[in-house]
């Protein structure tokens, strides 16, 4: 109880704030994107990281108004960093079950990208396997009016929900995240390996891009190179950044 009442006050005194963890190209190592993450400027708590908050702002449904701050403030900073010179950035959203299945999703979508003013294209959602298959045809038909406003869709943490291949191939989607309990041993244990090279071919089969996550050594980025994975998301590249150390990193690589 207290842990919500923090919430509800944390919200109105704008205390989250979002941090952006690079997605770095495979061939050439450009940042060409980031995730959003959100973090919470805790009071004497100094910045808390969502594990421990994300399941109770779900059971409150506080996610639903704070997930459209989060897709607002990602739009917003897009179009900042372009106004920056920084160029196109395309930031990824974790948009959560409840948030996915209000109803209000592509209201929300909508109006972030006409308020940004940003190329649609460059907002991706992060959508976890339990949102998809809980009603999948519901979730095919709101997918395809998000696709039909130009945003770009994700499943996130692949393999470790129960997405069927037979629905995979209709969801209109245009990337893979593979989860990072795959990647932690794909250098030493066989059957890992076997499974991310299972998950790389059959999304670029199905014409989708795939993102690894939790990259956190060079072997595991040589492994994925060697087998054609096309971006990596992890410590070994960097942690998730405040905006403007985010920017840096940008200006850096120009
Ligand atoms: O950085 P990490 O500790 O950042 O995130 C922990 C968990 O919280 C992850 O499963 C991540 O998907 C989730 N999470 C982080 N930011 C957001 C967000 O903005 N919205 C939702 N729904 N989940 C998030
Ligand atoms: O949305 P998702 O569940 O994919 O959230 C990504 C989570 O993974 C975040 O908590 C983020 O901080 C974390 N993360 C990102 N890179 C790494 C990494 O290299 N190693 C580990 N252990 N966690 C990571
Ligand atoms: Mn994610
Ligand atoms: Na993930």
């Amino acid at each position: 109880l207290e842990l919500e009442t923090g919430l509800r006050r944390a919200i109105e005194l704008r205390q989250f704030e979002l941090h952006y963890q690079p997605k770095a190209s495979v061939g050439d190592g450009r940042v060409g994107g980031a995730e959003a993450l959100l973090r919470w400027n805790r009071p004497g708590h100094g910045m808390v990281a969502p594990a421990g908050f994300i399941p109770l702002l779900e059971e409150t449904g506080l996610i639903v108004p704070l997930g459209a701050w989060i897709i607002f403030t990602a739009c917003h900073q897009i179009a900042a960093w372009d106004r920056q010179g920084l160029g196109a950035v395309r930031v990824a959203v974790n948009v959560a079950s409840r948030q996915f299945a209000s109803g209000e999703l592509e209201a929300v979508v909508a109006n972030a990208l006409a308020d940004s003013g940003i190329d649609p294209d460059l907002l991706e959602l992060e959508l976890t396997e339990g949102s998809l298959m809980s009603d999948a045809e519901a979730a095919i038909a709101t997918m395809r009016r998000l696709k039909a406003g130009g945003v770009r869709i994700s499943i996130d943490d692949f393999g470790t929900g129960y997405s069927s291949l037979a629905y995979l191939k209709r969801f209109p989607i245009d990337t893979l995240k593979i989860d990072i309990a795959f990647i932690r041993e794909v250098t030493s244990d066989a059957g890992d390996a076997a499974i991310v090279l299972a998950i790389i071919g059959m999304a670029h089969s199905l014409g989708l891009s795939v993102v690894a996550e939790g990259v956190e050594t060079a072997a595991q980025l040589g492994f994925l190179a060697r087998h054609h994975c096309d971006y990596i998301q992890g410590y070994y590249f960097s942690k998730p950044l405040p905006a403007a150390q985010f920017a840096e990193l940008l200006h850096d690589q120009r």
